[in-house]
């Protein structure tokens, strides 16, 4: 038989099968093997006998077994196509999807990571009281500037404080000082309880009557507090300019036309107006009664929380401010809070004040320095 093998091996190739053998009975000792083999493509040849023997018998074992491998051939032709479809399928529709996948993981892992990264930033915002909504838009946008391209940067924090320093730059709006003779020579203060009105238009009107040289008037409407008509008249007369009591419409419009001359009239209001809508509409109605255009500065305290501030800027919103004075920077110790009502207001800022000096502790809104307090640097 091993003879048989290494013969049909011969003929058949290395891969040759014996698949039947039959003993001839002859004493030479011939078997008849019949044996399938491969051709070079790997397809099945047909069984063949490798041995001398043609006989008709030999020949028909031949014919049946090539019948019984046809259908195995078959079987085997159709796997091929099927693996063949299989893979197309896999190509076509199941690689796309799986690529998505993969780009997705990829993606999210880069996102987790730059918020790994930008972590930091986030809680230096909220530290310093800028709203967590507030600092996480921030900070997305300078992820978004950044582009996650630079993620593996070292320096990848500070490019992001710089482009957040120069973002804050654009968009914090700065009023500038006030200016008598522009649209408006009225100006009025609205504000909280003592968020530091009364001392913050004092401090304007000594600047603008000692420093500038300007004829101003103070006109008080609180007659709610006890105690803040005094306040009010002794700055006038600590400044030495004219002091009106306006509560009622006729009063305000008697002081409009008494001082139609001055450059500028500066109105007091009561902190009251805050809780109370009577106030609210009672103020409304004097400042209408000047019949002029008002210009209104909006204040609130750099102490307040972001809860106040919204309050704030909702209520003194039918007085339609047109500017932000942010009070009381030297007592917060969240300064940043003030890009808080700013956004909440979209106002400009005309002043900062940093003190119960007047009218020392004033100064005219700079960008720098409203950058500065948020982010601790100059800009
Ligand atoms: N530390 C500090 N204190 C301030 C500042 N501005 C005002 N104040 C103080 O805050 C207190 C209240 O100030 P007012 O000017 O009376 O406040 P107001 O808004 O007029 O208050 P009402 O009239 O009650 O509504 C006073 O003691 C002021 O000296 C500031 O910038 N910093
Ligand atoms: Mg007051």
């Amino acid at each position: 038989m091993s003879e048989a093998l290494r013969q049909t091996r011969r003929v058949l190739g290395a891969d040759a099968m014996i698949v039947s053998a039959r003993n001839l009975d002859n004493p030479a000792g011939i078997v008849e093997v019949t044996a399938v083999g491969t051709d070079k493509g790997g397809r099945m040849r047909p069984p063949v006998s490798p041995g001398p023997d043609k006989s008709s018998e030999s020949h028909d074992n031949r014919e049946s077994l090539s019948v019984t491998l046809e259908p195995l051939m078959e079987e085997i032709a159709s796997l091929r196509r099927m693996v063949r479809e299989m893979r197309k399928l896999t190509d076509e529709a199941i690689l796309p999807g799986f690529n998505d996948l993969r780009t997705l993981i990829i993606e999210s892992s880069r996102e987790q990571e730059a918020g790994r990264l930008l972590g930091p930033l986030y809680t230096e915002l909220v530290d310093t009281g800028v709203m967590p909504d507030l600092a996480r838009d921030l900070v997305r946008a300078v992820e978004l500037e950044l582009g996650l391209k630079d993620i593996d940067r070292r320096d990848w924090l500070s490019l992001a404080r710089g482009l957040l320093r120069d973002m804050l730059s654009k968009q914090i709006k700065i009023a500038g000082p006030l200016v008598p003779g522009g649209p408006a020579r009225i100006f009025s203060f609205v504000g909280p309880s003592g968020v530091g009105k009364t001392t913050t238009m004092a401090k304007l009107a000594s600047r603008m009557a000692l420093s500038e040289g300007l004829d101003i008037v103070i006109i008080t409407t609180d007659t709610y507090r006890i105690g803040s008509v005094d306040q009010a008249r002794r700055y006038s007369e600590l400044i030495g300019v004219p002091f009106v009591v306006a509560d009622r419409p006729e009063t305000m419009a008697a002081a409009l036309r008494t001082y139609a001359h001055v450059d500028a009239l500066l109105i007091d209001t009561p902190g009251r107006a805050f809780e109370n809508e009577e106030v609210r509409e009672h103020l409304k109605e004097l400042l209408a009664a000047t019949g002029e255009a008002v210009e209104t500065h909006l204040l609130t305290s750099a102490t307040h929380s972001p809860a106040q501030q919204a309050a704030i800027a909702s209520r003194f919103g039918v007085f339609e401010p047109s500017r932000v004075i942010v009070t009381k920077i030297d007592e917060s110790m969240q300064p940043g809070g003030l890009l808080n009502i700013v956004k909440m207001t979209e106002l400009p800022i005309s002043y900062m004040t940093g003190g119960q000096r007047v009218p020392e502790d004033i100064e005219v809104a700079r960008c720098g320095k409203v950058v500065s307090l948020l982010l601790g640097v100059e800009a």
